[in-house]
This record gives structure tokens, sequence and C-alpha cells, in this order.
């Protein structure tokens, strides 16, 4: 594709995005995304023309409201190619999709003795939920230690499955180092072991396609804001076999078939999970930002977010004091670039690149552990979603090599 090419597909798909201020570089991508307009105008919608509470009246509104969130359901399932809507429950977000297994499944699936194996690559929800199962359960909680780079081999992968691990949970792109796991691989040789996987795809589903049927995966989570849709909308994928067997997590409205004074029979899937007024609109907007995401597809996605990087990564390499964790190679990173700055803390790099209008993260970015192992307790972040363009590339580069003088290094 040529400069000029770009320059008008990265106009066109700008439009769509209101927040995408001209002169101002968005680069905090992997906290959350802007959204389209479109996005906003279906729950506008929503509101507008047809809110009632979902999945218990009778009449026109409240029919309109179930079909809305359902049809989201139906998006949902076919964006990641699940096997039927049942396999989808709609959470708060990544973090609560995984606090949802590891509060059921473990419950009445793991005893003392038994293994939880994570990697210490995890973001902390997929790591606290572990911690808190494996002191409810007496299970052990052990750490996969990766390559400095996040490289997990087979071989690291399979030393570290004892025939007691009974779970493993892993992401499939690390909000640090922007490393992609081989989880087809991993999922295969976890079920040869009997173990269940468990797969955090927030970093993952609003970069790629991610397709449960060809990972074969037990678990996926991820959330909506972090690919165009809004706040307070996640979703957990779960193997229908075993969703059945599990009890239900949160208890209340709409999650069961009959009570009475002494107990309750529940509903059947996918309802046995969502507890409550539901987030209908949450789900209308994601509606929204899947359509969105196909409309443009993946070929393109991947290409315009693995250029930016590339691009990003070269540009950095012309900053001496700038380091990037992780691999050296851009493909490796998809759109997650966390840097060092020799004698700047990443803060103050935070606060000079806002008041050069580039908005990125510092800190631990949750990620504690990983940053403890990698040998530093804050770092900084650039990431990239698909609308970013090559100009706000240069605007962070422009920043980034001006930072040590305005540090009141000579130089
Ligand atoms: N990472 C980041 O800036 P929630 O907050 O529930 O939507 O997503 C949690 C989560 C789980 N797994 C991974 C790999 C993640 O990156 C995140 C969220 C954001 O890196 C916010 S801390």
């Amino acid at each position: 594709m040529t400069k000029s090419e770009r320059m008008q597909e990265d106009e066109r798909i700008r439009k769509d995005f209101p927040l995408l201020l001209e002169g101002e570089a968005y680069l905090d991508n992997a906290a959350t995304t802007q959204k389209p307009q479109c996005v906003m105008d279906a729950m506008t919608d929503y509101y507008t023309n047809h809110n009632a509470n979902p999945l218990r009246g009778l009449y026109r509104l409240s029919v309109e409201a179930t079909d809305a969130y359902e049809n989201a359901r139906e998006a949902v399932r076919a964006f990641i190619n699940a096997g039927s809507t049942e396999e989808i429950i709609f959470t708060r977000n990544a973090s609560e999709s995984l606090n949802l297994v590891g509060y059921s499944w473990t419950a009445d699936n793991l005893k003392p003795g038994d293994e939880i194996l994570i990697t210490i690559m995890e973001h902390h929800s997929n790591m606290l939920p572990w911690q808190q199962a494996a002191k409810r359960t007496g299970a052990v909680l052990r750490y996969l230690e990766p390559e400095m780079d996040g490289t997990i081999t087979e071989e690291m992968f399979r030393a570290a499955l004892t025939p007691a691990v009974k779970l493993v949970c892993m992401t499939q792109v690390s909000n640090v180092l922007g490393c992609e796991n081989d989880i087809k691989t991993f999922a295969r040789i976890a079920h040869e072991n009997g173990s269940v996987f468990v797969c955090d795809g927030a970093q993952s589903v609003p970069h790629m396609p991610v397709d449960v049927k060809d990972l074969d995966v037990d678990f996926l989570a991820f959330s909506g804001h972090k690919m165009l849709g809004p706040m307070g909308i996640g979703v957990l994928y779960g193997k229908r076999e075993i969703l059945d067997q599990m009890s239900p997590f949160l208890f209340g409205g709409e999650m069961i078939e009959y009570v009475t004074r002494d107990g309750a029979t529940y509903a059947e899937l996918p309802h046995k999970f969502e507890a409550g007024t539901v987030n209908a609109e949450g789900a209308v907007g994601l509606h929204a930002a899947i359509d969105y995401y196909n409309s443009i597809g993946f070929d393109r996605i991947m290409e315009r977010e693995d250029h930016l990087t590339e691009y990003a990564m070269g540009r950095m390499k012309e900053i001496p004091y700038v380091h990037v964790l992780g691999s050296e190679d851009p493909k490796k990173h998809h759109g997650i670039i966390t840097f060092l700055i020799d004698g700047v803390h990443p803060h103050d790099v935070a606060a000079i690149l806002d008041s050069h209008k580039v908005d990125i993260r510092a800190g631990h970015h949750c990620a504690q552990p990983l940053l403890k192992y990698l040998g530093s307790m804050s770092t900084t972040r650039a990431s990239f979603c698909f609308y970013n363009t090559e100009e706000e590339v240069d605007m962070l580069i422009d920043a980034l090599k001006s930072i040590r003088k305005e540090m009141g290094y000579a130089e």
C-alpha cells in the first residue's frame, strides 16, 4: 500500500471516531479503545426506541429489548466461532469473566494437592482469581516463567505441566510485552494431560481473529471496551458441557427455573450465569462494535497494526536512550510497545508526553509480578489500534526525542 493510499484509509477510518482529535495522539489502546460513532448511535437508538427490562416482559418493548440483547449474543458467538449462544455469557469485563471461572469451576473441581498453572506474565485479573481459588480449595498455584522476551516454548510448557495440574490459565497476548502465546498448542497439550484450559483474550480478541473451536480452549475471557465497545460489558465463552456442570457464580433474578423457601433450581445456559438485570445497552454497543470490526476486516486491521508497530519500533531505534521491553521483532508485539528511558521515571515520561498531546500509560500495567521478574517496577507503554496513524507515531517519537532535554539533561 502506498503512503497516500494509507493516508486516505486513515482519513476514512478516523472520521468514524469523534474522540480521535486532530493534534492529539491516543496511544493507550491496550487500556481501552475509543468508540466509533455507530457504537454510540446504537446505544442511543436502544434507549430511544427499544428500552425495557429484557427477558422479563411479554409486552412489545421488553420483547424488543430481549431481541437486541440476544442478537448481540449471536454476534459475539459468530465473532469467536463458538458452537452455540448458550456458550456466550455476558459479564462486566474480562476480570469478571475470569472471576466467574475462578469461583464456580474451581469450587467443584479442585481439591488439596491439585495444581493450577499460570504464567508470570499474567495480568492481575488472570492471577488473583487463581490465588484466591488456591486459598479456598487447598490447590497449589504455580507460575511458569517465560524467557525475558516473553517466549514460552513447547518444552517449557511440557516441563511445567505436571500430572497434578488440573487447570491452566494463560493470556493469549501479554498486555506488557505484546508477545503471543501459542494457545492452540498449549491447550492441546493441557488436554492430553487432562487439564482444563482458560485463555485470557483481553488483548488478543480486539486485534486478531480468535476462533475458539480452532484453539479448542475451554474458556475465553475478554472485554468489550478494549474492542471499540462500551465499558461494563464483557464476555465469558465456555464449552457447553463444562458450563452445564458448573454452579452459578451470582444469584438473583432471571437465573432461576423455580424458587422455594428452601432453595432453587437454576435456569438453562447462558442465563444461569447472568443474575439480575442485564447490561442490554452494553451488549447492543458491543454488537455494533463487532459489526464495525467486520466492516473493516481483520486483514486490514492486522496489516495496519503490524505496520504501525514496525514503524514505531524502527523509529525508536533512532533514540539511543529508549529501551523496548520484550522481543526486538515488531511482529511479536501485537501493537504493544513497553519501554524505558534512561534516567527518566516512567511517570515523568507520561507527564511530558501528555504536554506534547501524546496519551500513553505509565506504571505497572496491572502486572506487578511480571515487571518484578523483568527487573523494572514501572515502565511506559504505547499501544496501537488500527485507527492510529504514522503521524501519531511521529508525534510520539518527536516527544521522546525532547524528553531528556526537558528533564534537564545536557543533550
Ligand atoms: N488491561 C491495560 O491497560 P478489564 O479491566 O477487566 O477490562 O480487563 C482486564 C485485563 C485482563 N487481561 C489482560 C491481558 C488485560 O490487559 C486486562 C486489562 C488494561 O493493560 C487495564 S489494566
